[in-house]
């Protein structure tokens, strides 16, 4: 619910920023929903105060991104002048004279203090939700910039995983968003103080796309996404692109030899592409965050910044790992309702999704009752174009970088999924990263690696060491997710039998529903 909400609001901005330039005073006050008060009251820098300030999404714990604890209301910290660190962020001081009044900037919104868990940084100090405690593993949206500007512009969120190994966690760093940036002449706001071009220019030969631009369409895995770069600057001699994954991209650029989870051009394994049209293909669910550097004819350049939603329908589960290409890890999710063992007789039963009976259309051997999927979401469509549900996309054995998406695109609310990590073939320790969707959104990142000094995903997970095919060696059950309706969820991590934290791994022959697990 809160994604659509999400997105009309970016989209209402984004059409804002990129046809009104000229808009009079006060006028980017509609349609960011609650934080300013009237107009004139907003462009005094007067917060009227309340914690509609300090949440502009609405959304107060019941929606699909947040980690449960909701905003703790300890009283609505002050007001303060300026906005901290980002004090400097994206003034405009190359004024041509255009003659335009571009009016007063939204206010910063900064606070006296920080407010817990709403993914903001009230205090305007460069962290998002510092001192918050929160579920290790969750995962909520995040802004690094003034909260008086969060979805203003070009700004768009980013993600933060919760970190640590405890009952609760500390959030980590806010990665992937669009923070303000300097203001450009491209009729985009792109520090996001509810301008666009501010001082800066009168006709521009360029535009970059604003969140909800219907030039960046919401795409899907495993459809080929086009981007023209004609769009945004006609005549350019060169455009140059450069495309970010999330989490399971991350950890395999570095850890895998460069690797990407997606195509550019036709090409694996890079991060860039040249010409004017960019043909990606990704194979995950997330936000992907393109660079794209136009040359003009003159000589100038133009760098629009933004973001290709991909979103995968209904329940998705992702899985990538620190060793591919060396190690055989198996992902399994299990029927909903549904107890049964995940093994019998050394295969896979009709009650595990996995490598031997849920591929889409090389071997189909599952019917949980979802009816297919219409359309060409699937790596391996069915004859008659469409995908089964559910199903996994690839079976990772010994490729470099892939990873391993098992998906139910039409759940129904109620079904509670469980989701395991089996070490089927291979020898030493790997550390697996899971990556939960509902609805296109990612809700939580459980396991991760930690390399060169930098954290990847969550904390690592240990003990995952010994493979054994289907019937022995480690396996890791992970989380319950139990749709609440067919694209939000909630998430039930599965820790040690009556132990308050930790991921539940074992390496034994039982492959009961449960083990030695309780959530
Ligand atoms: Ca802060
Ligand atoms: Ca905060
Ligand atoms: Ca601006
Ligand atoms: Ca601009």
């Amino acid at each position: 619910m809160r994604l659509l909400r999400w997105c009309a609001t970016i989209m209402t901005v984004g059409v804002l920023a990129a046809c009104s330039e000229d808009r009079p005073l006060g006028s980017s006050d509609t349609g960011i929903g609650g934080q300013d008060g009237p107009a004139t009251v907003e462009d005094t820098g007067i917060n009227t105060g309340g914690p509609d300030i300090v949440d502009p999404l609405g959304d107060s714990g019941t929606s699909g991104f947040d980690s449960g604890t909701g905003i703790v209301d300890t009283g609505v910290p002050a007001v303060v002048d300026g906005g901290g660190i980002y004090d400097d962020v994206g003034r405009s001081d190359v004024a041509t004279g255009c003659g335009t009044d571009a009016g007063a900037p939204r206010p910063t919104g900064c606070l006296g203090a920080e407010i817990m868990n709403n993914g903001l940084d009230d205090n305007c100090n460069g962290t998002a939700d510092e001192g918050s405690s929160c579920i290790p593993g969750s995962v909520q949206r995040c802004f690094l910039g003034p909260p008086g500007r969060r979805g203003v512009g070009a700004c768009v969120d980013g993600m933060q995983t919760c970190q640590g190994s405890g009952e609760f966690g500390t959030w980590g760093a806010c990665m992937g968003g669009i923070s303000p940036r300097a203001e450009v002449c491209d009729r985009l706001d792109n520090n996001c103080d509810g301008r666009a071009d501010e001082d800066l220019c009168c006709n521009s030969t360029g535009t970059c796309p604003a969140p909800g631009d219907m030039r960046i369409p919401t795409g899907g895995p495993f459809r080929t996404y086009t981007v023209r770069g004609s769009q945004f600057v006609m005549g350019a001699t060169r455009y140059r692109w450069r495309v970010l994954g999330g989490p399971c991209d991350q950890l395999l650029s570095a850890t895998s030899r460069g690797a990407t989870t997606y195509t550019l051009n036709g090409m694996m394994n890079t991060t860039t592409a040249e010409g004017e049209n960019l043909q990606f293909r990704p194979t995950l669910s997330g936000d992907y965050q393109v660079t794209l550097t136009i040359t003009r004819a003159d000589g100038t350049t133009l760098e629009c910044v933004f973001i290709i939603p991909i979103r995968a329908t209904g329940f998705r589960a992702e899985l990538c790992w620190d060793r591919t290409g060396m190690t055989d890890i198996d992902f399994w999710v299990h029927r909903p309702r549904n107890t049964a063992p995940w093994v019998s007789g050394g295969t896979n039963t009709g009650d595990n999704c996995a490598y031997n009976n849920c591929r889409n259309s090389i071997i189909r051997s599952i019917n949980w009752g979802y009816a297919a999927t219409p359309g060409m979401d699937c790596r391996e469509p069915l004859a008659g174009g469409g995908c089964n549900n559910p199903r996994l996309d690839i079976d990772n054995i010994s490729t470099v970088g892939v990873p391993e998406n098992i998906n139910v695109d039409n759940p129904r609310a109620g079904d509670d999924f469980r989701v395991a990590v089996n070490y089927f073939g291979g020898t030493g320790a790997v550390r697996p990263m899971v990556n939960i969707y509902c609805g296109g959104a990612l809700r939580a990142t459980y396991g991760g690696a930690d390399v060169g000094g930098m954290r990847y995903g969550a904390e690592p997970v240990t003990g995952f060491n010994t493979s054994g095919s289907n019937s022995t060696g480690s396996l890791w059950r992970v989380v319950d997710v139990v749709m609440d309706t067919p694209s939000t969820c909630t998430l039930n991590p599965l820790r040690p039998r009556g132990a308050p934290s930790g991921y539940c791994v074992a390496t034994n022959n039982d492959r009961t529903f449960d083990g030695n697990c309780s959530r």
